[in-house]
């Protein structure tokens, strides 16, 4: 059965974005998302220390974008740098990781930070990412030029990745999704929702979906990029993980989750919307991984420009429609 689909999808309260990176899809091309003919947008070596640069997060910022990289030194050290774009392009990154602010000295020293997510929420720019706290948890941070950066509480116990938080306040608190995992290759995981008041105190999880079994999400599940308000329901875009004979295999979906209460889905598309397929993606230090990890939204036409890490070693771009993306989770949802 498929869900009927309305005939507008619109973007909920999103702003202009004139400069957004932007190429139509290729003749003759069906897919939902369709890759960058520049890709990869971000090379592994930006600076002379880089080993990767993948998984990363970028905003409009001023009057172009800004960002929070992942860059993994030539230590193997994983780090996260700022960036500046006039174009979301070319991008300039800081050679020198970003050092927090941290209040409470009880949090410890930085000991690794990866997969960022960049949020603009109640004027400020709020960065989640995979904090090293007795084992990976969920670190937020804010800022208001992407120079100084204020750490916050940790949001969760260890161990915890993937936190994505919703741009707005959702029946008046915060909202993150993330995924509760293990302290290595998680060979598990759901998604789940909580609230908090004040971005320190979290609470009243829901659990939003899992895997599927025999599918290319049947192992794990976890949020990507910010969701998009659309009349239809918030559009997230997440990955999803298959464990073939040679390894992990990282996809993306598309679902649909309710406006005031996230934690229900009200669709969620049965095939992957992007897979790994081009070469770089399927070569590097994890072949063939996507991990969509931010989108910038062009509200008024409903175009997007979607960052992804492919195979753990550069930064990817893709393009896509809201209202198209939307429809394939509306028109093509699982068996239930
Ligand atoms: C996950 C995270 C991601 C990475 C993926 C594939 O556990 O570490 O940063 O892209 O594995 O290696």
């Amino acid at each position: 059965m498929t869900a009927a689909a309305p005939s507008s999808i619109e973007v909920v309260a999103g702003r202009a974005l004139p400069r957004l990176p932007w190429e139509e899809r290729p003749p003759g091309s069906t897919e939902p998302i369709w890759r960058y003919s520049g890709n990869p947008v971000i090379p592994a070596h930006p600076f002379p220390s880089a080993n990767s640069v993948f998984n990363s997060a970028v905003v409009p910022f001023g009057d172009g974008f800004a960002g929070v990289f992942r860059c993994d030194d030539r230590t193997r050290r994983m780090q996260l740098h700022r960036g500046f774009s006039a174009d979301g392009l070319d991008w300039g990154i800081d050679p020198d990781p970003i050092r927090f602010r941290v209040d409470d000295p009880e949090l410890g020293a930085f000991v690794y930070g990866y997969d960022p997510r960049v949020v603009e929420l109640d004027g400020r720019y709020y960065v989640t990412w995979c904090n090293w706290y007795h084992g990976p948890t969920i670190g937020i941070a804010w800022t208001d030029d992407f120079v100084g950066f204020h750490k916050l509480e940790n949001a969760f116990l260890p161990f915890n990745r993937n936190g994505v938080l919703f741009p707005r306040k959702i029946g008046g608190r915060y909202a993150m999704l993330s995924r509760p995992s293990d302290d290595g290759h998680t060979p598990f995981g759901d998604v789940f929702y909580s609230e908090s008041p004040d971005l320190v105190f979290w609470g009243r999880h829901r659990h939003v979906f899992g895997a599927v079994p025999n599918s290319w999400q049947a192992t794990k599940v976890g949020g990507g990029p910010v969701p998009i308000e659309t009349s239809e329901g918030w559009l997230l875009l997440y990955h999803g993980v298959l464990t073939s004979c040679n390894g992990f295999v990282y996809s993306a979906g598309v679902a649909l989750l309710d406006r005031s209460e996230p934690w229900k889905v009200l669709a969620r598309a049965e095939p992957y919307v992007l897979a790994p397929d081009a070469s770089y993606e399927r070569i590097g230090d994890v072949p063939n991984v996507v991990f969509p990890s931010a989108m910038l939204c062009d509200a008024p036409t409903g175009r997007l420009a979607i960052y992804y890490g492919a195979a753990d070693t550069v930064t990817a771009l893709a393009f896509a429609r809201v209202d198209e993306l939307a429809r394939v989770a509306l028109e093509q949802p699982a068996e239930s």
